[in-house]
């Protein structure tokens, strides 16, 4: 039986391959993740690029599923999705129903993010941007990110690291609050 007391939300976490959408569901979940990867096979290589990626063998082909219970039982359903114009129909599927999105960026590839954010935005959901910081990756202010993204002032832009827990917990807090701040008017 669902318990009454709880709010169950559904969030999306979607992002370029290898930006860390499977890091962050696994270090947020407190049950067991569920992952869909296969092993990338030459067929994938002239549409997945891994220049600069060494040891990226692996790429998320469908979903990523995990689930966090926040204080005053708020229970977030978070879904991983490549968010890649190719997996459109699966795009669809996964992004119905949720109440926003934490779009994943990497500074060493902003422009991945670019087809991601377009897809979150034609499905209306509200989104937050994280940029997931790895060592390599060059840090700029966050309004040079805000300008190179296109960001409305209203979306919020946060630093993540998506293998540490208080972090990511930090950037979906920023989606949810945004979300919950755009939330459809009720029916009556
Ligand atoms: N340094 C660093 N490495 C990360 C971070 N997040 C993910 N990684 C690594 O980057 C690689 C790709 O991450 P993954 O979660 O599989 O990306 P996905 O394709 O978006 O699911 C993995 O080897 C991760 O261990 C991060 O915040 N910092
Ligand atoms: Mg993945």
């Amino acid at each position: 039986m669902p318990d009454p007391d709880r709010t169950l939300v559904k969030l999306v976490v979607a992002g370029p391959f290898g930006v860390g959408k499977t890091t962050l569901i696994r270090t947020l979940s407190e049950i067991p993740t569920l992952h869909t990867e296969e092993v990338m096979t030459e067929a994938g290589a002239p549409v997945d690029d891994i220049a600069g990626l060494p040891g990226k063998t692996t790429t998320t082909v469908a979903v990523d599923f995990g689930r966090l219970t926040l204080p005053g039982d708020l229970v977030l359903y978070l879904f991983g999705t490549p968010g890649q114009q190719r997996f459109l129909p699966l795009w669809h599927d996964i992004a119905r129903g949720a109440l926003g999105a934490l779009v994943l960026a990497d500074t060493r590839r902003l422009a991945d993010s670019f087809e991601v954010m377009d897809m979150v935005e034609e499905q209306g959901l509200p989104y937050a941007v994280a940029v997931n910081t790895f060592p390599d990756a060059p840090a700029h202010s966050a309004e040079v990110l805000r300008r190179h993204l296109d960001l409305h002032p209203d979306t919020p832009l946060v630093l993540c690291d998506a293998r540490d827990r208080e972090s990511s917990v930090d950037a979906l807090i920023a989606l949810a609050a945004h979300a919950l701040h755009h939330l459809p008017q009720e029916q009556p």
